[in-house]
């Protein structure tokens, strides 16, 4: 049995537990990180050294890094379809992926944690990174624009790791005019039964 390590709460987490419900993967979650207070115990640094999660456990390997866990997932059980082989087709869901940990992910987390609290306690850098925000979301709607899915017709992993973080990103209270298309693909991706097993 496959074992995921991490909060159900977690974005990340939730990326992984999409795909496993997409390709109907058997598995079981288990509760780390955060309030959990177990991701510096030895026995997980030994899984994974970041004390972050996810981790998935899959027999004797450990494999952490979302996106990692991903690709590990869909290319051990051949899921082609997701994970295109085709050099040029594999690039288009890979280059979203990427950008979401180089680009995306600084402001996303910057504004996640300071939208918890009340507008006037807010830190200085709060302005800034909702304009970083609103700059990187528009670059993937206008890269994306017309298409049906992020890497073009198909579902693919692209939306599968893009989906809970750019789902709670139109959600901040940050002004994000003219992302209607953006927002479209959000309720499609957000109202697939796996999605909604794994994050709703
Ligand atoms: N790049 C890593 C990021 C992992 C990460 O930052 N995870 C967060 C949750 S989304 C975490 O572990 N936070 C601390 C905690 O929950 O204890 C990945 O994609 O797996």
């Amino acid at each position: 049995m496959l074992r995921v390590l991490g909060r159900a709460t977690s974005g990340n987490v939730q990326k992984v537990l999409f795909l496993l419900e997409e390709m109907k993967l058997p598995y079981q979650r288990e509760d780390y990180g955060r309030q959990f207070n177990n991701t510096q115990d030895a026995s997980y640094l030994g899984l994974n050294p970041n004390g972050k999660v996810p981790t998935l456990v899959d027999g004797d390997i450990a494999v952490w890094e979302s996106n990692t866990i991903l690709r590990y997932l869909a290319n051990k059980h051949g899921a082609t379809a997701l994970y295109p082989t085709d050099p040029a087709a594999r690039s288009q869901v890979e280059r979203w992926m990427d950008w979401l940990l180089a680009s995306l992910n600084g402001p996303y987390v910057a504004i996640f944690k300071e939208s918890k609290k009340p507008a006037g306690e807010r830190a200085a850098s709060w302005d800034a990174d909702a304009k970083e925000l609103k700059a990187q979301l528009d670059i993937l709607a206008k890269g994306t624009a017309g298409r049906e899915y992020l890497a073009g017709k198909d579902f693919t992993l692209a939306d599968i790791s893009l989906a809970p973080i750019v789902h709670r990103c139109l959600d901040f209270p940050v002004d994000l005019p003219g992302l209607e298309g953006l927002r479209a693909w959000r309720d499609k991706v957000t109202s697939r039964p796996a999605f909604k097993k794994a994050a709703g």
